[in-house]
């Protein structure tokens, strides 16, 4: 195939991939699964990952790998829907790259370019992760993660990191103003700010860490008020959602999106994981908070909202999802973007009504197998009486 023929066919299929209609597959009543990731790897434009010239690239080829964009943030903002994907080249380094949609399960665009994040202290080896808030004071956060190497980390160990938490502002998504990193006595992934004042000042789901990847003696998801964003410091911090024993949060637990608020109390989506043979494995649950104190937690269905299905076993890292964006439109609804195996984005929709009566009315975990037993009795009891 020669260059031309190549170049046509490269832009057609990529149209194709571009305007593909999602159609939902699954509804367990709480939520429908679509059929087709969101956005991929494949979905980035071709602009940036060939290089267009027929005499610097007479074969055409790939010059820059993309290899997954996944665990976006999202916001809608003027009857659009946005995506902050974090989006991996070959090279393992992610950045942040906006996608845009009218639909928001389907028609994902990337812009033109990434974002060029500003920098703040010491350049980061690596940013991922960030969660969007459209905050009551006016700005649009995005805090995400800063990894950098650990400086402490003893000759030939090369995988040892320090994790903290990077925050930038916005209005539209293209001008970010980065802020310093929030300073915290421990590592940091997966903090988020709550969107209101609370005892007016800004709220922080946090997740304090031992080291890199274990939680260790960190309890769960953490609650701290900071006094500023531009200089955030988190004094006091108290676990709000504690891991547990025999759980699907038994080894970490942190912050998905933030949360959205409902007339019966603050619906929050949030990841577990468990040790297996096979590795980490990553799945999805809810809880709820009051509102009248969004760091008291009133309801928390048992086990996982979301677990790995098909495909979303398979990527990079496997048996993983995560979720960092969701968007609750004016009519109720509910788009929860999550991405599978640190590969690509899905959506499943739902509505505020349905998350609220699941997590109102799907039992909390009773910690033993008996409890379990004896829940599912009942139910059965009331489906057949009491024959
Ligand atoms: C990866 C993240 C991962 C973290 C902990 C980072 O280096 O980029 O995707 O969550 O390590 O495993
Ligand atoms: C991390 C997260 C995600 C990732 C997951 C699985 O701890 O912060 O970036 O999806 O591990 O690799």
């Amino acid at each position: 195939m020669d260059y031309k023929e190549r170049e046509h066919l490269l832009r057609v299929r990529h149209e194709e991939l571009l305007k593909r209609i999602n159609v939902p597959v699954e509804d367990n009543g709480i939520y429908e699964r679509y059929m087709f990731p969101v956005v991929t790897a494949a979905h980035a434009p071709l602009e940036w990952r060939y290089d267009f010239d027929p005499v610097a690239n007479p074969y055409l080829m790939e010059r820059f790998g993309i290899h997954a964009a996944f665990n976006a943030g999202a916001i809608k903002l003027c009857s659009r829907y946005y995506l902050v994907v974090r989006v991996e080249g070959a090279d393992r380094k992610s950045f942040f790259a906006v996608a845009e949609s009218t639909h928001g399960t389907h028609g994902f665009r990337f812009w033109d370019r990434p974002i060029t994040m500003p920098e703040w202290g010491e350049p980061a080896t690596n940013v991922y992760d960030m969660r969007l808030t459209a905050h009551e004071d006016g700005w649009i956060y995005g805090i995400f993660c800063v990894e950098r190497k650990d400086p402490d980390a003893p000759e030939g160990d090369l995988s040892s990191a320090v994790a903290a938490a990077g925050v930038v502002r916005t209005k539209d998504l293209r001008s970010w103003e980065r802020l310093p990193d929030i300073q915290a006595g421990s590592q940091q992934r997966n903090v988020v700010l709550h969107p209101e004042f609370v005892d007016g000042k800004y709220a922080l789901y946090t997740r304090p860490q031992d080291g890199f990847i274990d939680a260790g003696s960190g309890g769960g998801i953490g609650w701290a008020l900071v006094d500023t964003m531009d200089g955030a410091v988190i004094r006091d911090e108290k676990i709000i959602n504690t891991r547990r024993y025999h759980t699907i949060k038994e080894s970490k637990n942190g912050e998905g999106p933030a949360p959205i608020k409902t007339e019966k109390g603050w619906l929050h989506l949030a990841h577990g994981v468990r040790g297996c043979a096979s590795g980490l494995r990553y799945v999805l649950y809810m809880y709820m908070t009051a509102l009248d104190d969004p760091s008291r937690v009133i309801a928390e269905p048992a086990g996982f909202f979301m677990a790995p299905e098909g495909e979303e076993y398979v990527g990079d890292v496997m048996n993983v999802l995560f979720s960092n964006g969701w968007i609750a439109d004016e009519d109720g609804t509910v788009y929860i973007y999550y991405a599978s195996s640190d590969t690509r984005m899905h959506v499943a929709v739902s509505s505020v009504d349905k998350l609220v009566d699941y997590c109102l009315n799907t039992a909390p975990d009773g910690f033993r197998t008996g409890l379990t037993v004896e829940r599912l009795n009942k139910l059965i009891d009331k489906n057949l009486g009491s024959k």
